[in-house]
């Protein structure tokens, strides 16, 4: 599928939604979930983020979570954040879901952000619910305490199992179901039901363009894949569409 022909598409929309995931934040340096470096002490991400391993072993989630928060408190959006950031202001419509805890697209400037999955700078004691945002790495205590009550605090983090923050997945159906265009970019998509995304979009008559290096779950039922990183193909998208008015 060209590129050319998915630009023809993306100039013609009003309203676009947008998918992102992991590989998205690869090229500004955050390891993605799957695939090479998916795992971190031999243990995969459905094995580390469950509300069960964290009530069996809090200290060592929070050491996953602090190495993490590390990792991303050094990295900067790279071009595919910028593009995304830059085309919320060029579509009459246009909405970012990501299932990115990292804050990079914010960081890029995105306003129209659903953060589907939670945010890795924001601690939720365990006992109130409360939240605090916390950037501080390393945190002065690993596992954190509520400092109100003293209970164990987590990540504000949606694992598996747990539903996911109800505005923001309505905001997101709803997204898709308007849209003219979802782009789909760096996700395996196999976690649901972010990924189911993409069949309310095409059941709703949208064209769906993947960006991804590889193949993807996803890729027989899109309408286009393009393969390539995803910082390189978003300024190649954005250099064919007409100028912005
Ligand atoms: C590049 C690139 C470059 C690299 N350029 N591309 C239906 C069927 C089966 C199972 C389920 C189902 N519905 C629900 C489930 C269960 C479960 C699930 O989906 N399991 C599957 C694994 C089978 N889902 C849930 O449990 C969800 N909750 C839920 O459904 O609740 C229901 C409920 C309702 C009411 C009450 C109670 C419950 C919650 C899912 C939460 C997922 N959270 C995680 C962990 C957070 C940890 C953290 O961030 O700290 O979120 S999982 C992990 O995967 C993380 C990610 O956001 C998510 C998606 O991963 P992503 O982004 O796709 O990354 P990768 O690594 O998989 O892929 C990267 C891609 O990038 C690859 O394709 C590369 O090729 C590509 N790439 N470099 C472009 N430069």
């Amino acid at each position: 599928m060209s590129i050319a022909l998915a630009a023809e598409w993306l100039a013609r929309a009003r309203q676009v939604t947008v998918l992102t995931g992991a590989g998205v934040s690869a090229e500004s340096g955050i390891p993605t979930f799957r695939g090479d470096g998916g795992y971190w002490r031999k243990l995969r991400v459905e094995e580390l983020a469950t509300p069960a391993a964290f009530t069996r072993d809090p200290k060592l989630v929070w050491e996953w979570y602090e190495e993490r928060r590390q990792t991303v408190a050094q990295c900067a959006p790279n071009a595919g954040h910028r593009v995304l950031a830059a085309w919320e202001k060029r579509f009459p419509f246009f909405l970012l879901a990501t299932q990115n805890v990292d804050g990079l697209h914010q960081a890029a400037g995105s306003v129209r952000v659903a953060p589907l999955h939670g945010d890795l700078w924001t601690l939720r004691c365990t006992a109130e619910g409360t939240e605090r945002i916390d950037r501080r790495t390393p945190l002065p205590a690993i596992p954190p305490r509520c400092p109100a009550c003293g209970a164990l605090e987590r990540p504000a983090i949606v694992w598996f199992g747990e539903p996911l923050p109800k505005e923001h997945w309505e905001e997101a159906t709803q997204a898709a179901v308007v849209c003219d265009v979802l782009l789909v970019i760096g996700t395996s998509g196999v976690v649901q039901p972010a990924a189911s995304l993409v069949d309310i979009a095409l059941a709703h008559h949208a064209r769906v363009i993947e960006i991804n290096l590889r193949e993807t779950a996803l890729s027989d039922v899109v309408s286009a894949s393009l393969q390539g990183p995803a910082a390189t193909v978003l300024p190649a998208l954005d250099r064919l569409l007409p100028p912005d008015t």
